[in-house]
């Protein structure tokens, strides 16, 4: 970061009244991104680091230096931690499924690995990291269908979320346990969480939020659909944070224009559209600060973002606030400014 940057207000003291500002961080960005991170920013995720495949990639062998050196820089600095994720269908070992003849692993050898993986990492953590998401995505995208047909549904059976929770509540008695998901403004979707949710709270489960990860474009979702999704998961009465905030600034990935390989140049044009996106987007969410607790984009600066890659591999995307350069966009300066 130049010189010219230093004199910017910090974006998370001025979002201090409302919620946390959170990024996503990995084992290169937290030394690339550091002055960044340590100005604006009271919360960090790993992007990476914590989900099982890179944490414990091998039944026998956990894999703790990155993990612990977010953990340790976030703690030299005064920052709050999520950890993402325990229970996904992603970034998960196909190991863990299987038992020693490489046969599908039964319900019960599947249940203990999950204990024994929530006990180990939630423990060791125990003194830093007190929000967890502890099943993410676990719910269908569209049709008719409700739970996503994963190895865990398909091991564990329909119960597997609750005793997922269960686990993660006697690990870390203290800590929030969210559900996770993206497309959460979708109506069919969000009305999934919502039920997927309500449900668990009927049962007595330890669940305590709800993560809306908040990949959204620069045209959709519409505001009012997002406003109507937070206000329908507040009225479960969880905590609700805002996980993996970012703005493609291609088109609607539900449609067509989304998919478009075609790169745009970031032009000013761009740049204002973003920043009237962001602005109308952090206007709603600070109306709702009573309820969001912590908004956390998934990166720090364009020169690092997962959006290169998605829904496009190898499209140039500038989703966040900090540009290439870690300088303030418009669209730092329209959240910031009033
Ligand atoms: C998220 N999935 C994951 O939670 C996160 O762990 C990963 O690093 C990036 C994004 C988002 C996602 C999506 O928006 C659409 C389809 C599949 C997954």
């Amino acid at each position: 970061m130049t010189d010219t940057y230093r004199n910017i207000p910090s974006l998370s003291e001025r979002y201090r009244p409302y919620f946390r500002i959170g990024a996503a961080v990995n084992a290169k960005s937290l030394n690339t991104h550091r002055d960044l991170l340590v100005t604006h920013f009271n919360s960090v995720t790993a992007e990476n680091e914590m989900k099982w495949e890179e944490i414990h990639p091998e039944q026998d062998r956990y894999e703790f230096a990155k993990a612990d050196a977010l953990v340790n820089f976030a703690r030299e600095h005064g920052m709050f931690v999520r950890g993402h994720t325990l229970v996904w269908h992603n970034q998960t070992p196909a190991a863990v499924f299987l038992d020693d003849l490489g046969q599908t692993a039964t319900a019960a050898v599947v249940e203990r690995r999950l204990e024994e993986h929530v006990a180990t990492v939630l423990g060791r953590y125990h003194n830093d990291i007190y929000d967890w998401d502890v099943a993410n995505e676990a719910v269908v995208d569209a049709g008719t269908g409700f739970l996503r047909d994963s190895r865990w549904l398909q091991t564990l059976g329909d119960d597997y979320i609750a005793k997922a929770f269960r686990i993660a509540h006697q690990a870390a008695p203290d800590a929030l346990l969210f559900y996770n998901d993206y497309n959460e403004t979708k109506p069919d979707k969000s009305e999934r969480i919502y039920k997927l949710v309500a449900g668990l709270l009927d049962e007595g489960v330890p669940i305590h939020g709800i993560g809306m990860q908040g990949h959204w474009m620069l045209d959709d979702p519409a505001l009012d659909e997002i406003e109507r999704a937070i206000d329908r998961y507040a009225s479960l009465g969880v905590h609700l944070h805002i996980t993996e905030l970012d703005v493609c600034v291609y088109g609607n990935v539900h449609g067509t224009g989304g998919q478009s390989q075609e790169v745009l140049p970031y032009d000013d044009e761009l740049a204002k559209r973003l920043a009237e996106r962001y602005r109308s987007l952090f206007s709603s969410l600070r109306a709702r600060k009573d309820v969001i607790e912590s908004v956390t984009f998934w990166g720090v600066a364009d020169d690092d973002t997962w959006r290169d890659n998605f829904p496009v591999r190898g499209r140039k995307d500038w989703p966040l606030l900090f540009d290439v350069n870690h300088g303030p966009k418009q669209a730092f300066w329209s959240v910031v400014e009033f």
